[in-house]
């Protein structure tokens, strides 16, 4: 497929991103004062994609005189559509950003009070390879571990598989999503993908429990779910707020926070006990269904009511709505999940819920996906076997099948199993990212390395040793991205629309010259990014040429639904989907989701909810000029009847205080509204910034991070749930 730049794609891409978006796009001027003029003079358009969340979206860069001046949605992308959200058109605010990191950096003073000096590529090279020889030489390869979030991370794998170690962990497991991929897998033996396989366009009914779509800016997702309404969808949204997205539905079921469960169970009892679930499906492809039956007789719609708060009729209509209208339903896995640490039972609940009405491999439900993938480089060494048999981290949580942080965490501090001695921080603001500061600085304090590849100065980088700035999405070759569609894939390319600012870096070019240092040249035979990936290409029969014009090449894939000749196979032990999990009654968990209480606020204090920014991506953005402009702090959202009791109107600025007594730094804005339940307060994630050299996001608003002290573990997966902690509102500040 080929992509022509006319104007007419161009405008109508632009249009249609322009349409709901209110930033700036392009960038003023004082922030391009810095960055050096290159001479050239005819506009270049170049497409890559997008770094500002994992989406990926494909773009296109308006470049002149070296400069990007705008950028607008490649058409071609299965996962933007020619469309981006406010965040993807503020890419100059990140390409721009005069605080970015512009030199490597060894820190001189200690960690948590570092003292800066400007290093050279070679000195900060020489100085990581030194300390990795010794922590290999005293405690072995194991003893070094990754910690990542971004595409840019499949290069430091590459160096350090080479070198022999194997611990990786991404927060986006044990800190997002781990929980619902678990309960997915264990039920269906697959996980439902990132983008998410929802067939919203042909929905008849979705079900949302959590997952405000659409502050969650996931582009093609937000637009399959208004293709769906388009074509009659009906809503349901279970969310103690009134989200964006639950504005748009049929019903919105403002739940007590903490009870989806008893929800999702009481659902379950009733499709089945009135004999809505898909007979036919259930016989064919499941096992367990007398168990499960016989499980969930206990909660009944009465009982459901008293825990959830949400009407029992209510409860018993949306199940019967989703059965008239199965199996055209998708009730949505959702995303972010570590929540109350029962996490995976509850995404368990959803799956089983979803196999009750036939959703999977079904129009409208979960489809089967089609992708494309790229082979690897071609002739590469074979990495070194390391830790063969050793004890796992992880197997305190049997069903962890990545890697968690948390472990990571644990062994960092007790050094057990075995001790970790290094890290390598990639993309990951841990600061933000994981709950208990105190513990996570505990366990940097134990470190005899530890390195962090970055964009920015953001609160994480004062604890490392060694700071390795890479440049922007904007300003380099990366790792391909594959992503799996429904009926077709995609491959798309990220390469550089201009060259690296300062000193930075890409990550393909500080691999490989650490690797030369550590004597690995030989896992590094390309001479530089685009060879690497030309090569690969190559390998996999696909023109590179025509890639580096189109950005995207879109790959045939094949039905996306169970028809006689298109059977589903189920990855579970018994090749069936799993409403009764043997798996998890063999370690000793529930093989059928329990309903258990959680503690709820006691009088004056709210439980603290958190969520996405529409146009903020966590602590990424919130320095973007283009955003800032946009949001620059967060708001509370406090229910209008409660907030009026404690004396608060709308402009005043609170301060918080947890149940350990732990008190909010800074002081955020009060939002009276009735879009709140009375129990819980909610705030934007990414803020509250405490590192000073983020000049414009340095002191906005708080963070819920600061307020994190209490996080269980899901003793299936090892994940952390975060919505356990409760806050007193304390005025002034
Ligand atoms: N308190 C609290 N904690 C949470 C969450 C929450 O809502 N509240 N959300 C959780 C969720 S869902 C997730 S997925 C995780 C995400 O947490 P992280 O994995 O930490 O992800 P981000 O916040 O996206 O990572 C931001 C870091 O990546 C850097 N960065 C941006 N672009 C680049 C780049 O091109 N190269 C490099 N090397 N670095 C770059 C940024 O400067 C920043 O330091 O956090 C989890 N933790
Ligand atoms: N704009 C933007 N988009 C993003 C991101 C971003 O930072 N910015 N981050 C991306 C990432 S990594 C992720 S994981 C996804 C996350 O996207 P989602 O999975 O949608 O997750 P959250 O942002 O955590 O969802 C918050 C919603 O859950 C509701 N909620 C809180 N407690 C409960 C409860 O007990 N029960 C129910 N039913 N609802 C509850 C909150 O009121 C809020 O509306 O977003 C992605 N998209
Ligand atoms: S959803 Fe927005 S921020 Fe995420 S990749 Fe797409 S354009 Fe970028
Ligand atoms: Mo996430």
């Amino acid at each position: 497929m080929t992509i022509k730049f006319s104007r007419r794609t161009f405008l109508k891409a632009a249009g249609a991103a322009s349409a709901g978006i209110t930033a700036a796009t392009t960038v003023p001027k004082k922030f391009l004062s810095w960055a050096e003029e290159a001479g050239q003079k005819d506009m270049q358009l170049i497409p890559t994609f997008c770094e500002l969340c994992f989406w990926n979206c494909g773009l296109i860069a308006k470049v002149e005189n070296g400069k990007v001046i705008k950028i607008d949605g490649n058409p071609l992308s299965l996962r933007g559509r020619g469309r981006l959200c406010g965040r993807g058109n503020a890419a100059l605010g990140a390409l721009y950003d005069p605080d970015r990191l512009k030199f490597p950096l060894i820190n001189t003073g200690t960690r948590g009070a570092p003292v800066w000096k400007r290093a050279s590529w070679d000195e900060a090279f020489g100085l990581i390879a030194n300390k990795m020889k010794a922590i290999k030489d005293s405690y072995g390869p194991e003893a070094l571990a990754l910690i990542y979030h971004g595409t840019g991370a499949a290069f430091w794998k590459h160096l350090l598989h080479a070198y022999g170690v194997s611990t990786f962990a991404a927060p986006s497991f044990a800190q997002c999503r781990g929980p619902r991929d678990i309960g997915f897998v264990l039920t269906f033996g697959a996980d439902v993908g990132s983008p998410e396989y929802y067939d919203f366009s042909k929905s008849k009914y979705i079900v949302l429990l959590g997952s405000h779509l659409g502050e969650n800016a996931h582009n093609s997702q937000v637009q399959d779910i208004i293709k769906g309404f388009s074509s009659g969808a009906k809503l349901t949204v279970v969310d103690p707020r009134l989200s964006n997205i639950a504005s748009k539905a049929e019903r919105w079921l403002a739940i007590k926070p903490a009870t989806d469960l008893a929800l999702l169970l009481a659902w379950i009892r009733i499709i089945i006990e009135e004999g809505w679930y898909d007979k036919e499906y259930v016989e064919k492809y499941a096992v367990g269904f007398d168990e499960l039956r016989a499980a969930v007789q206990e909660y009944t719609p009465q009982w459901a009511e008293n825990e959830t708060s949400i009407a029992s009729d209510v409860i018993v209509e949306v199940a019967r709505e989703m059965g008239g209208n199965s199996p055209n339903v998708c009730i949505g896995a959702g995303r972010y999940a570590v929540w109350y640490g029962d996490d995976t039972q509850r995404s368990r609940a959803i799956a089983i819920l979803n196999a009750l009405l036939g959703t999977w491999g079904r129009e409208g439900g979960y489809f089967f996906p089609s992708g494309g993938k790229v082979p690897e480089y071609p002739g590469l060494p074979a990495y070194p076997t390391h830790a063969e048999g050793g004890p796992k981290l992880d197997d305190a949580y049997p069903f962890a099948l990545l890697q968690t942080t948390t472990s990571i965490k644990q062994a960092t501090i007790t050094g057990q199993p075995h001790p970790i001695k290094g890290w390598f921080v990639y993309g990951s603001n841990l600061m933000k990212t994981m709950p208990d500061k105190v513990e996570t600085i505990k366990a940097i304090e134990k470190l005899d390395l530890l390195v962090a590849i970055d964009t920015m100065p953001v609160d994480f980088i004062k604890y490392a040793d060694i700071v390795l700035p890479e440049c922007t999405y904007m300003e380099r070759y990366d790792e391909i991205s594959s992503g799996k569609f429904k009926g077709q894939g995609e491959i798309a390319l990220r390469q550089p629309t201009v060259e690296p600012l300062f000193e930075s870096k890409p990550s393909w070019w500080m691999a490989k010259e650490l690797g030369n240092k550590l004597g690995l040249s030989t896992y590094f035979p390309w001479k530089d990014g685009e060879e690497y990936l030309a090569k690969r290409c190559e390998a996999g029969g696909i023109d590179f040429a025509q890639l580096k014009k189109s950005g995207v090449i879109v790959t045939p894939g094949k039905p996306p639904y169970i028809s006689a000749d298109n059977q589903p196979e189920f990855g579970t032990p018994s090749g069936k989907i799993e409403l009764y999990s043997k798996q998890l009654a063999e370690k000793g968990f529930d093989p059928v989701p329990k309903y258990t209480k959680h503690p709820q606020p006691q009088a004056g204090s709210f439980r603290l909810l958190f969520g996405r920014a529409p146009l903020h991506t966590f602590s990424r953005t919130t320095n973007n000029f283009m955003l800032t402009d946009l949001q620059q702090e967060n708001s509370l959202w406090i229910n209008t009847k409660k907030g009026k009791e404690l004396g608060l109107k709308n402009g005043d600025y609170v301060m918080l205080e947890n149940q350990d007594g732990v008190r909010s730094p800074g002081r955020i804005l009060v939002k009276l509204t009735q879009r709140m339940r009375g129990d819980a307060v909610y705030m934007n994630h990414g803020f509250g910034v405490h590192s000073k050299a983020m000049t414009r996001a340095n002191g906005q608003g708080i963070a819920d991070d600061d307020l994190m002290t209490d996080a269980a573990i899901d003793p299936i997966m090892g994940g952390t749930a975060m919505r356990r902690n409760f806050v007193k509102i304390v005025k002034g500040g």
